[in-house]
């Protein structure tokens, strides 16, 4: 089941919650900041041990003190126009979440609009990036969860699955 909720991904009892990190692991702006100052000093601290995380790929952490029991930091492509490979980086973002939520017994997941921060991802082509991945995903877990930062985003995220409703027939 995907389901599309306006929310603070910090404060969702999941077993994982998927950080928009930058290729350090060690923290920054936007959700990123939120994350690590929910899950205290010691995410920064463990993330150290995993010498950084190359776009596209992903990297598991403890949850620490935040209610989910697992960080999962990806790190999404900056948006350069869209001709430097941006969306397959991005759904490599979304993809390898997946997968090494998969090898670690992950059944109810969250994620980001990765990338359509800082990194300036048009929302709307994020969104039908991210939601194929997790269509994809779908049947492997329990809960995917979509936790958008404002109203605006949920309504994209709402149209772009109806599309993909209609799209099916
Ligand atoms: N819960 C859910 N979504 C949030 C939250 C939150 N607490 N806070 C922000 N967002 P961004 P990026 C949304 O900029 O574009 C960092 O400095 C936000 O509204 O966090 O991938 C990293 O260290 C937007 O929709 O991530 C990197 O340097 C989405 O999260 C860089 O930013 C992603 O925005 C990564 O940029």
């Amino acid at each position: 089941m995907i389901k599309i909720l306006k929310a603070d991904i910090t404060t969702l009892q999941v077993d994982a919650i998927v950080n928009a990190a930058n290729n350090s692991l060690l923290g920054g702006g936007g959700v990123d900041g939120a994350i690590h100052r929910a899950a205290g000093p010691q995410l920064r601290q463990y993330n150290q041990t995993l010498g950084g995380c190359p776009t596209g790929e992903a990297r598991i952490s403890p949850g620490f003190e935040l209610p989910a029991r697992y960080v999962i930091s990806t790190v999404g492509p900056v948006w350069h126009g869209g001709n430097q490979g941006e969306a397959g980086l991005l759904e490599n973002a979304y993809r390898n979440s997946f997968r090494i939520a998969q090898d670690n017994g992950i059944e109810t997941i969250a994620f980001p609009a990765i990338s359509t921060g800082v990194y300036a991802y048009p929302k709307e082509q994020a969104a039908r990036i991210a939601l194929g991945a997790m269509k994809d995903f779908e049947n492997k877990f329990e809960q995917i969860i979509v936790a958008c930062h404002s109203e605006g985003d949920v309504e994209i995220y709402r149209k772009i699955s109806k599309e993909f409703e209609r799209a099916k027939g």
